[in-house]
């Protein structure tokens, strides 16, 4: 990964492009915190056009998670008709209202989704998602779930985490291989992966092999749901194919020591994928279930169509 120099925006910029910090709802408090702390060191300088140059190399360093633009336009709203301190105290206000809003969302989505948990509940699972696991753990401490089956999740291994996390919490947890899901799908009742973002017309980017579920789910009749809090819904995108899919390169799939090796290869390493809204039953969000077809309404009320025109230059 390239080093990004060393003021505290590229700092925080490389932690997100190497996934220091990874998962959609932390890269977008990561970056909220980063501008917010930008404001408060600016006393005296031209803040604006500081916020602008910030802004722009936060969003460069992970194209598909719309967490991570929106975070920035609701931190940055104030850039519409602010300027000088009355900015300043804007940006650093606003910073600490998304990172508290963002918090209470994950565990009200937590509350939100155990309800959809069926009794004595096998719970399918997919990388590593703060938002599923609240619901997952949620329902867990409702004695709703019996065990989690959860995916090592190629090629960063994020099952890992999520494994550690359940059983350290005394949720019962099997780790399968992405490949067995199909076949153990059979033993499922309900799955509940996480987003990267939601796109106006309900598909769903979320960590590659998250289409390959929803799949198996719809032939096994297994709910499929993604938990997913408003501001990972894109304003702009309609469809799954408008949204930037991330590729990591070939030294994350290859064995790194080898990967110079494999003379003629060529690797391709896309880390999400699209699923359709047709495949998902319901989009569990702070304030409740939604089907898919809603998230454009959802979003235009968050983040109205006048504010995403003023950050064009974004
Ligand atoms: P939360 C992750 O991406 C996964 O795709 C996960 O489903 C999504 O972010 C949402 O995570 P990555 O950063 O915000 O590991 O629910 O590539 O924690």
């Amino acid at each position: 990964m390239d080093e990004r120099g060393s003021g505290p925006i590229e700092r925080i910029a490389d932690d997100i492009l190497s996934m220091r910090v990874r998962g959609a709802g932390r890269i977008g408090r990561a970056a909220s915190r980063a501008l917010g702390e930008l404001a408060y060191g600016n006393v005296s300088g031209d803040l604006s056009s500081d916020l602008r140059e910030a802004a722009s190399a936060l969003l460069s360093t992970r194209p598909t998670a719309v967490s991570l633009r929106n975070a920035i336009i609701l931190t940055l709203s104030g850039m519409a008709s602010l300027d000088g301190p009355e900015l300043r105290e804007d940006v650093i206000r606003r910073s600490g209202d998304f990172i508290t809003r963002s918090r209470d969302s994950v565990e009200s989505i937590g509350r939100e989704g155990a309800v959809l948990i069926p009794d004595n509940a096998t719970v399918l699972t997919h990388c590593n998602s703060s938002a599923a696991l609240s619901a997952i753990y949620e329902g867990y401490k409702l004695g709703k779930v019996r065990r989690v089956i959860n995916t090592e999740t190629r090629p960063w291994r994020q099952g890992h985490i999520t494994s550690r996390w359940l059983a350290g919490n005394g949720v019962p947890v099997t780790m399968i291989v992405d490949s067995a899901v199909n076949h153990i799908m059979k033993d499922v009742d309900i799955v509940m992966v996480g987003a990267d973002t939601v796109t106006r017309c309900g598909d769903l980017i979320n960590k590659i092999g998250t289409s390959q579920i929803a799949l198996s789910a719809g032939e096994n009749s297994v709910p499929f749901h993604t938990c997913a809090e408003t501001y990972k819904f894109s304003p702009t995108a309609f469809a799954g194919a408008d949204v930037p899919i991330e590729d990591r390169g070939p030294k994350e799939v290859a064995d790194p020591l080898r990967v110079e090796d494999m003379e003629g290869v060529r690797f391709e390493n896309p880390i999400f994928d699209v699923t359709p809204g047709r495949f998902i039953d319901s989009i569990v969000t702070e304030r409740g279930p939604i089907s898919p077809e809603e998230a454009g309404m959802r979003i235009d009320d968050m983040i109205p169509p006048e504010l995403v025109g003023h950050f064009s230059w974004l």
